[in-house]
């Protein structure tokens, strides 16, 4: 089977809903050799987007997507361990503190989850906050951790605000100077983020791991 064969069939599993479906063909596609990270990209978050389009066209409700996420997660399991094979740990991410979270109000996790996954593939000490964390948290683990970088995701349009309103209370409190601020999630675009004083929007997560590398080895 083609490369874009299993990608349109992990799509087509995941839009059905089909838990088995998506393990089997996910299984298929990393024994063949398909890269992991086009899997997840080309085809189980091409899935997801068409089921959120569903949902606002109200062909799907919320119980759909709420399967459809775990649909995701049970894909993202067989994928994980080859993601982390494909970028290993060679790269200048070793030592490097991240704080991830999701900002206050948003229960959005998956996408924070792969950014998470690759930065630790790629070396980093990520500490992640979870989801729905409080503008208070975040700047209280800047302040205890010193991280290097604090990456900020938010995938409603209520809830991309918070991101600023972090950032203000970084350099309020005199934080802000110390930390590289990544922003990212489908509705943030560039112009948002730098409207609120982000460093970088990354446009997915192979996008954002990159900047961050390249933040670690201009700063070594
Ligand atoms: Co929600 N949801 N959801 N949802 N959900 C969206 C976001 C929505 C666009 C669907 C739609 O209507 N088309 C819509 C938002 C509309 C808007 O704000 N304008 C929506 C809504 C309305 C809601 C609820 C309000 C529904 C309700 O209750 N009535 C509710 C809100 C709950 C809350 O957060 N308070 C809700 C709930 C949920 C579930 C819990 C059921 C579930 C999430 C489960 C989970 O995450 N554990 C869910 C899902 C699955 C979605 C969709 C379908 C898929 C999101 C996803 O995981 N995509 C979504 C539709 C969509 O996004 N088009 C939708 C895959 C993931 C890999 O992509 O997270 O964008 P994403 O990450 C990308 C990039 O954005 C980037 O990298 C990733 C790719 O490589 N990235 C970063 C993300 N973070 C980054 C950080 C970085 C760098 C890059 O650096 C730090």
């Amino acid at each position: 089977m083609s490369e874009a064969r299993y990608f349109d069939a992990l799509r087509d599993s995941l839009v059905s809903l089909d838990f088995e479906g998506v393990s089997r063909t996910a299984e298929a596609a990393m024994r063949a050799g398909v890269p992991p990270l086009k899997a997840v990209s080309e085809g189980l978050a091409v899935g997801l987007r068409i089921v959120g389009e569903k949902f606002e066209s109200k062909e799907y409700f919320l119980s759909e997507l709420v399967v459809a996420a775990e649909v995701m997660r049970e894909g993202m399991s067989i994928i994980q361990p080859y993601i982390k094979g494909e970028i290993g740990m060679s790269t200048g991410g070793a030592k490097c503190k991240v704080v991830l979270a999701t900002v206050q109000g948003d229960n959005h996790d998956i996408g924070k989850s792969l950014v998470g996954t690759l930065l630790r593939a790629s070396g980093f000490d990520v500490l992640d906050l979870g989801v729905d964390v409080p503008t208070a948290s975040i700047v209280e683990a800047v302040r205890e951790k010193k991280p290097h970088i604090l990456g900020l995701s938010a995938l409603l349009t209520v809830t991309m605000p918070e991101m600023g309103i972090i950032i203000k209370e970084l350099t309020t409190t005199g934080l802000r100077g110390g930390v590289k601020v990544i922003v990212g999630g489908s509705p943030v675009t560039k112009e948002f983020a730098e409207k609120i004083g982000a460093d970088y929007r990354g446009a997915d997560a192979v996008d954002g791991v990159n900047k961050c590398n390249d933040w670690v080895s201009r700063s070594g």
